[in-house]
C-alpha cells in the first residue's frame, strides 16, 4: 500500500488516505488501494470501517485526479471510472463505513464522503462540489448520491457555485451526523464503530443494502436515460470541458466560452 494506511482495531477497520503531497487526489492507484482495503476488511469479518485522512490534515481529499480525466470526447465519469467504482464499493459494502472528515473535501471526494453511511467532521471541515469549475457534467448516479444526502436547493447551490459548504451548515442540514473537535473525533468515531460492532452484522448488512436499493429506486425510462446521456455528451465534448482541464493544469481561473 503506497497511498493509504490500513489498521485493524478489534472488529473495526481503519483506512487512512495518505498521499498528502497530491492532497489525497483520488487517482486510480489510491482508489484501488481503498477498494482492496474494504475487501480485505470484509473477508476478515470486520464489523465497521472508518475512512479518514491523517489527523490534522488541511485537505481531506482534492477529489478526482484531474490528470486522469480524459482529454475530451469520452465520458469523464463513466461506469468504469475509478471514482465511480469507489462510490459503488462503499455503498455496496456490507460493512458500515463511517467517514471521519477533517479539512477540505473537493469534487468527487464530496461524493465519496456522502457515500459513507455516517459522517463525523471537525469544525474546520468544508465540502465543495466542483464539476462546474472544470466544465464536467456530473453523472446521473453521482447526482443521485448527492440528492439522497443533501436538500435539492443546497445541492443546486453547491453544484452551481462550486463553493465550499462549511461543517456547521452541513450539520444543520443533517448531511453530517456530528461535529467533534479534532482531539475528540478519533475516540468518538472509534466508540461508535465499536457500538456497531456489538450488533448483528447480518441485520446491519441487509438493512444497509435495503436502504441503498430503496434510495436509488427511481423510475428512469430508457428514453430519459438516453436524453440525459446525450445532454452530458454535449458538455464533455465542449470547449468548456477543454478549458476547465486546461485552466486547472495552468493553475489559473477558467474562462468558459459556454459552448
Ligand atoms: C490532481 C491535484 C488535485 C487534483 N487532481 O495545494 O467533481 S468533479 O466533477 O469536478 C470531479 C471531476 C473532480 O473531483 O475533479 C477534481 C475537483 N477538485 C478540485 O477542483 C480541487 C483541485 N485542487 C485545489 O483546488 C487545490 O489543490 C486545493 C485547494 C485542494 C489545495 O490547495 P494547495 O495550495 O494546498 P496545491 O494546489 O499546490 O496542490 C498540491 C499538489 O496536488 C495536486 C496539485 O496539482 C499539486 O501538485 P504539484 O505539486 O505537482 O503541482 N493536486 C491538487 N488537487 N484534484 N492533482
Amino acid at each position: 500500500m503506497q497511498y493509504v494506511l490500513t489498521e485493524k482495531q478489534d472488529a473495526t477497520g481503519i483506512i487512512t488516505l495518505d498521499h498528502a503531497e497530491k492532497r489525497n487526489a483520488l487517482s486510480e492507484a489510491l482508489v484501488g488501494e481503498i477498494i482492496a482495503a474494504l475487501e480485505t476488511f470484509r473477508t476478515q469479518g470486520t464489523r465497521a470501517v472508518i475512512l479518514r485522512a491523517q489527523p490534522g490534515i488541511k485537505v481531506w481529499s482534492a477529489g478526482h485526479d484531474v490528470n486522469e480525466l480524459p482529454a475530451g470526447g469520452r465520458d469523464p465519469l463513466g461506469w468504469n471510472d475509478p471514482l465511480r467504482i469507489l462510490i459503488r464499493s462503499i455503498q455496496e459494502s456490507p460493512i458500515p463505513v463511517i467517514g471521519l472528515i477533517e479539512g477540505s473535501v473537493w469534487g468527487g471526494a464530496c461524493e465519496v464522503a456522502m457515500a459513507c453511511d455516517i459522517l463525523v467532521a471537525t469544525p474546520d471541515a468544508t465540502f465543495a462540489i466542483t464539476p462546474a469549475k472544470l466544465g464536467v457534467p456530473y453523472n446521473l448516479g453521482g447526482l443521485m448520491t448527492l440528492v439522497n444526502m443533501i436538500p435539492l436547493p443546497i445541492v443546486k447551490e453547491m453544484l452551481f457555485t462550486a463553493q465550499p459548504l462549511p461543517a456547521d451548515q452541513a450539520f444543520n442540514l443533517g448531511i453530517i451526523n456530528y461535529i467533534k473537535a479534532a482531539d475528540e473525533i478519533g475516540p468518538f468515531v472509534m466508540a461508535m464503530a465499536e457500538r456497531i460492532g456489538h450488533n448483528s452484522p447480518l441485520s446491519i448488512s441487509v438493512m444497509k443494502d435495503a436502504l441503498r436499493l430503496l434510495s436509488s429506486a427511481h423510475a428512469v425510462t430508457p428514453d430519459l436515460f438516453e436524453r440525459i446521456q446525450g445532454m452530458r455528451r454535449i458538455v464533455y465534448d465542449s470547449e468548456d470541458y477543454q478549458e476547465g482541464i486546461r485552466a486547472f493544469r495552468e493553475k489559473r481561473r477558467p474562462r468558459f466560452p459556454g459552448k
